[in-house]
């Protein structure tokens, strides 16, 4: 069976997701990089997702595309470790916070949706990214209060912390979002960030950062 083949980008915050799958599951991969800004790129990795839209990840004769379907295919398929908790009420609550992330917060602040409304009013699309940002990180500080251990829920790694530094990237590197409300995601944040499989997924780790 040939390597697996991500397309990704460094900073797509839903390829980051899988790239520390990935690294946690300890399964080797080809980086394909998505310039998401250059048409040329779109049709080439429009041929294997019709969202046009990273990640995708060639894996075992498949072609899968969804970060959250990605993951759980991997969390299936190598059960080592596991990122979903056996207990179903840790599943419920790890589950939860991923998809709060996933599904409340980043779809509204992608690049897409930045460009459009920039396009609308010149400083909007920042500012419209940085508040739903905050919005979103008001109601997961509460959830993490609830749930969160050493790590977003209780004291192992889950699907939950895989979401967690990307947004929090996007939040202090892209829209200035002021952290010292957020202490309980700050703290796992710089936890996760101190993990190497969480480390090699870093924006600035990637192929095709920029280089300076
Ligand atoms: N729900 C999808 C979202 C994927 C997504 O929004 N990817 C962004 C990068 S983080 C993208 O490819 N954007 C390009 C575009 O929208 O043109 C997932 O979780 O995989």
């Amino acid at each position: 069976m040939s390597k697996p083949i991500l397309y990704s980008s460094w900073s797509s915050s839903c390829s980051s997701r899988v790239r520390i799958a990935l690294a946690l599951k300890k399964i080797d991969y080809e980086y394909h990089a998505v310039n998401l800004r250059t048409d040329e790129e779109q049709k080439d990795f429009a041929l294997n997702n019709p969202a046009k839209k990273v990640p995708i990840l060639k894996i075992n004769g498949l072609t899968l595309t969804e970060s959250m379907s990605i993951i759980e295919y991997l969390d299936e398929v190598y059960p080592n470790p596991p990122l979903l908790p056996k207990d179903p009420e840790a599943r419920a609550h790890a589950r939860a916070i991923a998809f709060h992330i996933s599904s409340n917060i980043q779809p509204l602040q992608n690049l897409a949706i930045c460009r459009k409304l920039e396009e609308i009013q010149k400083g909007y699309g920042i500012q419209w990214c940085h508040d739903v940002i905050c919005r979103g990180f008001d109601a997961l500080e509460q959830l993490l209060k609830l749930y969160s251990g050493r790590f977003c829920v209780g004291d192992r790694i889950t699907i939950a912390d895989l979401v967690l530094p990307s947004i929090v990237y996007n939040a202090t590197e892209k829209y200035n979002v002021d952290m010292g409300p957020y202490p309980i995601i700050s703290r796992i944040a710089a936890e996760l960030g101190g993990i190497p499989e969480f480390e090699a997924a870093h924006p600035s780790r990637q192929p095709d950062a920029p280089k300076n």
